[in-house]
C-alpha cells in the first residue's frame, strides 16, 4: 500500500494526507523515546569501558569494568532493540493494517510498555549498585540480586503482552478482510513475534523456575548446564528479533525510499518462514566449546547454522534485485549503471545501505564461528565482540538510524530538514570509521588471542598479552568515534522532538508497492500453525535429548558465586 502523495516540502520531503491519531502516536512515542534514552546510557557505558579496557583510564573504587559491561550489553541490545522494535513494529502494523489502532489493542501496548520499562529500571537499578553484575547474558553459577532477574522476566513478560496488542490488530484484519493474504509489513512482523515468542518462552523458563528460586535463597544449587542452554535456545533467536525488523525496513520500506518496488511478494514472506524455523534450533553453536552436551548434538545444530544462513543469502539476493530494478526504472543503464541512480544522499537509504555492507562481512564470521573446529581459534576471544558489532551494532542498528530519520518525524509531524539529512549522513560517516576502526580491528585482534569480556591487563607483561596492545588503542579510538556519533545521533533525534520546524502534513511512511508482475503468495505461507508445528518438531529433534541428558545426569549443581 503507497501513501497518497500531496507535495514535496522545501527539504525534498513526500508529505502526505496520511495521520496517525494521537492516542496511537503517544504508544508509540513511548517505546521510542525509552529507545533513546537506553541508546545514550548504554553508548556512555560503552565509552568508558573501552577506555578502560584500552588502558586509558582507571576506574574509580565505586564504578567497575564489568559493571560498565553489563550496562552496555544490557541497555543496548536488550533494552533498545526491544523497545525500537516494538514502536516501529507498531507503527507499521498500524500503517498497513486499519490506518488506527482499536483501544484493545492499544491498552495492551501500554500494559506491555509499563512492565517492560518497569522491569528495565529494576535491572539497571540493580546494575548501578554493583548487585547484577552478570552481563547480559547471565551465566551461572555468576549470581546476581534475585530482583535483578525478576526485571528481566518483566522486560520479558511485557514485550509478550506488546506482541499480543500486534496480534490481535493482525487477527482483527483478518477477520475483515477473509480470503485476503495480509500486507507485507504485517505479515513479516506477526513471523518475527513468533520467533520472539518461541524464543523468549525458553528463558523465561530458565529464569522464573531456575535461577530466580536460586537467587532468592530458596534452593541452594543451580544446574548451570541447563540454564546455558535454554538461554542459547533463546540466545541465537534473539539475534534474529533484532534482524528480522531490519529486513522489514530492506524489504518493505526501501523500495518505496528508493523510488522501485518490492522484488517479489512471496520470496520475503518465505526467507521469514524460514528464519522462524531455524533459528532456534542452532543456539548450541554458541556452545561449541562447553561441556556438558554430546557432540552429536551440537554438530546437528552446526548444520542447522548453515540452513539459517540460507535466508539471509536470498535477503542479500533480494534486495540487490530491487535495487537493480530501481535503478534501470530511473534509466540506470550497463551493468552498473543502475547503481549510480539510488539516491545516495538520503539518509533514509544510504544509511541502512552501509549497514547491509557490513553485514556482507558480518555474516562470513557468522559462518566461521559456526564452523565447528574454526569455533576453538575463535570462541571467547575479540573476534566474537567485533562479530557482533558488525552484525548487530552496524547492519541492524544502522538500519533503525535509518528507521528514525522518518519515523519521528512521521510521529512529530517535524520536518527532516536538509541540514538534519546531511548530519545524519556525517552521523553514518563517523558510525562507519568507528565500527571499521574498532570491530574490524577486534577481528583480527581476537585472532591473536586477544580475550573477550575482561578487564584490561598486561597478564604480568607476558609477550603476547603485550602484541595486543597496539589494537586496543586503535580499538580505543574506534569506540571514542562511536560514541562522538551517538552524541551527533542525539543532536539530530532531539531536532527531530523538539525544534525541527513544524509540518502541517506528515510526511511519508515509505511503504513499498509490489511489483506488477509478482505473483500472489501461496496461501500455505500464511498458514501460521503449520510453521509453529514444524518449528517445534524441529527444536524438539535439535533439543530434547540434549536437554533430557542434562536433566538427568544427576548433576549436583552448582552453589552460587559472585566473581566480581
Ligand atoms: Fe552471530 C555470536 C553465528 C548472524 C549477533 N552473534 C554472536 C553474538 C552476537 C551475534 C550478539 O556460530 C555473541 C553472543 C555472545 O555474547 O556470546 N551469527 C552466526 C551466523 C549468522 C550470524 C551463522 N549474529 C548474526 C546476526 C547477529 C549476530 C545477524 C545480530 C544481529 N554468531 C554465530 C556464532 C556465534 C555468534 C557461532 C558464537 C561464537 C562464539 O564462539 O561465541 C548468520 O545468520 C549470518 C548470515 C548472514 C549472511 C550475510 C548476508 C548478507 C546480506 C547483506 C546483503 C547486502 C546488500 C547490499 C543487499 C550470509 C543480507 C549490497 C548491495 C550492492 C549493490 C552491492
Amino acid at each position: 500500500m503507497s501513501e497518497t502523495a500531496i507535495e514535496n516540502d522545501e527539504h525534498g520531503n513526500i508529505l502526505t494526507d496520511f495521520d496517525f491519531e494521537k492516542k496511537d502516536t503517544n504508544m508509540m512515542m513511548a517505546y521510542i523515546w525509552f529507545g533513546i534514552v537506553a541508546i545514550f546510557l548504554g553508548g556512555l557505558a560503552g565509552l568508558l569501558q573501552i577506555m578502560q579496557r584500552s588502558g586509558w583510564i582507571t576506574l574509580p573504587n565505586w564504578l567497575t569494568y564489568y559493571q560498565l559491561l553489563t550496562a552496555h550489553g544490557v541497555l543496548l541490545v536488550l533494552v533498545f532493540t526491544t523497545f525500537f522494535i516494538m514502536g516501529y513494529m507498531f507503527s507499521g502494523i498500524t500503517r498497513t493494517l486499519d490506518g488506527k489502532l482499536t483501544s484493545r489493542v492499544r491498552n495492551l501496548g501500554w500494559i506491555g510498555f509499563y512492565l517492560m520499562a518497569i522491569g528495565t529500571i529494576i535491572a539497571i537499578i540493580l546494575i548501578l549498585t554493583n548487585d547484577g553484575t552478570v552481563l547480559y547474558t547471565f551465566y551461572t553459577p555468576m549470581q546476581a540480586s534475585g530482583w535483578f532477574y525478576v526485571g528481566l522476566a518483566l522486560l520479558i513478560v511485557g514485550s509478550w503482552i506488546t506482541s499480543a496488542g500486534m496480534f490481535t490488530a493482525y487477527i482483527q484484519w483478518r477477520k475483515k478482510n477473509k480470503g485476503k493474504h495480509s500486507p507485507l509489513f504485517a505479515y513479516m512482523t506477526v513471523a518475527t513475534l513468533i520467533l520472539w515468542i518461541h524464543a523468549s518462552l525458553a528463558v523465561a523458563v530458565s529464569v522464573i523456575f531456575l535461577i530466580i528460586p536460586w537467587a532468592f535463597g530458596w534452593v541452594p544449587r543451580v544446574d548451570v548446564t541447563l540454564t546455558r542452554v535454554l538461554f542459547w535456545y533463546f540466545g541465537h533467536a534473539l539475534v534474529y528479533f533484532w534482524l528480522l525488523p531490519a529486513y522489514i525496513y530492506w524489504y518493505v520500506n526501501i523500495p518505496q525510499i528508493v523510488g522501485g518496488k518490492i522484488f517479489s511478494n512471496s520470496l520475503p514472506r518465505l526467507t521469514f518462514i524460514l528464519l522462524i524455523l531455524f533459528s532456534v534450533p542452532v543456539g548450541l553453536h554458541h556452545q561449541l566449546n562447553e561441556p556438558g552436551v554430546e557432540s552429536f548434538w551440537k554438530f546437528l545444530q552446526v548444520i542447522l547454522t548453515m540452513m539459517v544462513v540460507v535466508p539471509s543469502l536470498i535477503t542479500a539476493f533480494s534486495i540487490i534485485a530491487t535495487f537493480e530494478l530501481a535503478g534501470r526504472s530511473r534509466g540506470g543503464k550497463g551493468l552498473f549503471g543502475w547503481l549510480t541512480k539510488l539516491p545516495w544522499k538520503d539518509a533514509r537509504f544510504i544509511t541502512a545501505f552501509v549497514g547491509m555492507l557490513f553485514f556482507i562481512p558480518g555474516g562470513a564470521g557468522g559462518i566461521i564461528n559456526s564452523s565447528y573446529q574454526l569455533n576453538q581459534m575463535v570462541h571467547n576471544t575479540w573476534w566474537v565482540t567485533g562479530h557482533f558489532h558488525i552484525t548487530v551494532g552496524a547492519a541492524v542498528v544502522m538500519t533503525f538510524f535509518a528507521v528514525s530519520y522518518w519515523l519521528i518525524p512521521v510521529l512529530t509531524k517535524r520536518v527532516f530538514t536538509k541540514q538534519l539529512n546531511r548530519l545524519a549522513i556525517i552521523q553514518t560517516i563517523l558510525w562507519s570509521i568507528g565500527m571499521i576502526l574498532m570491530a574490524i580491528v577486534m577481528h583480527f585482534a581476537g585472532l591473536k588471542g586477544a580475550p573477550r569480556r575482561t578487564a584490561h591487563s598486561t597478564y604480568g607483561d607476558h609477550e603476547l598479552a603485550l602484541s595486543w596492545l597496539s589494537y586496543g588503542q586503535v580499538i580505543g579510538i574506534g569506540g571514542v568515534i562511536l560514541f562522538i556519533a551517538i552524541v551527533l545521533l542525539l543532536y539530530i533525534w532531539i531536532k527531530l522532538l523538539f525544534f525541527a520546524p513544524q509540518s502541517k502534513k506528515t510526511i511519508e511512511y515509505p511503504i513499498g508497492v509490489v511489483r506488477e508482475e509478482a505473483g500472489d503468495p501461496p496461501p500455505i505461507l500464511e498458514k501460521w500453525s503449520v510453521w509453529i508445528g514444524v518449528s517445534i518438531a524441529l527444536s524438539i529433534i535439535a533439543y530434547a535429548v540434549p536437554i533430557y541428558q542434562i536433566i538427568f545426569n544427576n548433576d549436583p549443581g552448582s552453589l552460587p558465586i559472585r566473581s566480581w
